[in-house]
């Protein structure tokens, strides 16, 4: 037992200091498996178009998560979700949303994280989509949403390989 300003110390091998590195192996694991990149989306009704980018990612040994979450329906879900992405080891974001796709927008609100919107068409669309295009890419300054066009989750997911390249 060493001292060192009056404090006790564990020796070499002591209990404490092998439970220290046992933590310390499970964190650097948890590290290497922690999502870089989260994929959102308004409603479930968007997850057919979106898991193209969940199967890019999958293709390419990106680490990601998927969840539904609605920027109208779920505000404090989307807010607690995009103030704690980077804490949580996030890189990027992923989200879409159809009609007036606000989702992109207000993570985006919520995060200095690089925010992909993709516009998706549904049921309700006006224009094919052009409603969903227009909400996203229309951000103001200062709070930038990058924006792929409607339906090209797969493209979201490829801008999110090139950024974590970089
Ligand atoms: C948007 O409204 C969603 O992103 C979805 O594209 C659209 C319709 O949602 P549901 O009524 O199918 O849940 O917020």
């Amino acid at each position: 037992m060493s001292e060192e300003r009056g404090h006790a110390r564990p020796a070499e091998g002591a209990p404490e200091t092998v439970a220290e590195a046992e933590v310390s192996e499970q964190f650097s694991e948890m590290e290497v498996q922690a999502p870089r990149v989260g994929i959102v989306m308004g409603s479930k009704s968007d997850m057919p178009a979106m898991e193209a980018a969940a199967k890019e990612l999958e293709q390419r040994g990106i680490g990601h998560e998927v969840r539904v979450m609605s920027a109208h329906r779920d505000p404090e879900v989307v807010a607690d979700y995009a103030k704690n992405a980077q804490m949580r080891g996030l890189r990027v974001i992923i989200a879409g949303a159809g009609l007036s796709a606000a989702l992109p927008g207000v993570v985006a609100a919520h995060t200095s994280l690089p925010v992909i919107g993709v516009p998706l068409t549904s049921s309700k669309s006006v224009a094919g989509g052009l409603d969903a295009l227009l909400s996203i890419a229309q951000m103001p300054p200062g709070v930038p949403v990058a924006c792929v066009g409607i339906d090209s989750a797969r493209n979201a997911a490829v801008l999110a390989a090139r950024i974590l390249d970089t």
